[in-house]
């Protein structure tokens, strides 16, 4: 039987899986190799640029005092609304000399083990593509808007940077347990959909959240989700649904510790004790959470996305 050796500090070559461990059965297109990069970045024209810009001005209006400062400052310092599609290469120079990283292009939602490599070394694996009008408010793959407005700008955050890379790092021992799921349930309610607190006050570091119109207002003004301090392993029990706004959001005191946090737990410790499904439902409210919110739950009880539900 095929299995994972966990190196101690190289992370350098590709993880191999074996066939016992559960990932998403992706069919990969015959121009990108086992590491899924695409060979340079889309050629994008005029149109593609257009919706870049409408995108990007829509939320630089949203999101001030809603988004945290790490990202306004990311924002700002790499300068994603110069117009059109931010240049990769471009970016990556600027974003190296600030913390080492770099964006590299796939094709679209590349295998867990391939994203967690990427990762590890310090590559963000950003979406070669940018959706259309059609699609302007939401789709569901990962597209350069969501991938470069959403994460890139919190990688210039020293201590986010470091997260990141720790988060692919951790795939490797989640690959050897086959608890994928609940790690990736780690990056949904942190990544993606994120709070913070700032002098008080609550800000997102989400970037599913950021990168969307609809989110930000709900996800921190809304009565009907749930606001709950994060507990690292509470919520890599906690069940999420990819498809619609969130039914509870979790907050984190600050970068720093979320780092402490998962750098310092032992996943070994969890994975042992984890079940292979999810132990709580997405709006499930725990007896041990330190809540901030206690919500509604009106927008889901009302059908949530596809009903005529308003996000309230
Ligand atoms: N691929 N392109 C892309 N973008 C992602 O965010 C991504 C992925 N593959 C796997 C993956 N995310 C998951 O492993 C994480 O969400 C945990
Ligand atoms: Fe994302």
């Amino acid at each position: 039987m095929a299995t994972i050796v966990e190196p101690t500090s190289d992370f350098s070559a590709l993880p191999q899986v074996g066939g016992e461990v559960f990932t998403a059965p992706l069919q990969r297109p015959q121009h990108v190799a086992d590491d899924w990069l695409e060979p340079r970045q889309h050629d994008y024209d005029s149109q593609d640029d257009a919706v870049w810009d409408d995108l990007f001005a829509r939320q630089a209006e949203l999101l001030p005092g809603r988004a945290c400062d790490a990202f306004m400052a990311g924002l700002d310092r790499l300068d994603l609304g110069r117009g059109g599609v931010p240049d990769f290469a471009r970016l990556s120079h600027e974003l190296g000399q600030l913390t080492g990283w770099s964006v590299v292009p796939v094709p679209m939602l590349i295998p867990d083990h391939v994203f967690f490599w990427h990762l590890a070394n310090r590559r963000f694996p950003a979406g070669n593509f940018i959706r259309t009008r059609a699609t302007f408010d939401y789709i569901q793959e990962p597209d350069v808007f969501h991938d470069v407005f959403g994460h890139v700008p919190l990688l210039s955050d020293p201590v986010f940077a470091d997260y990141m890379q720790e988060y692919g790092r951790a795939g490797w021992k989640a690959m050897r347990h086959n608890r994928l799921k609940a790690l990736g349930a780690l990056y949904w309610y942190t990544v993606e959909f994120g709070l913070t607190r700032e002098n008080g006050q609550l800000r997102i570091y989400g970037a599913g959240i950021l990168s969307g119109p609809r989110e930000a207002v709900f996800a921190l003004e809304g009565q009907s989700p749930n606001r709950i301090m994060l507990d690292v392993d509470r919520v890599m029990r906690t069940d999420y649904a990819i498809d619609d706004l969130q039914p509870t959001y979790f907050v984190i005191e600050s970068f720093a510790d979320l780092y402490h946090r998962t750098v310092e737990r032992d996943f070994n410790a969890i994975y042992r004790e984890l079940s292979a499904g999810f132990t709580y439902a997405n709006a499930a409210v725990l007896e041990s959470d330190e809540v901030l919110h206690r919500g509604t739950q009106e927008y889901h009880t009302r059908g949530g996305r596809g009903s005529n539900a308003p996000p309230a």
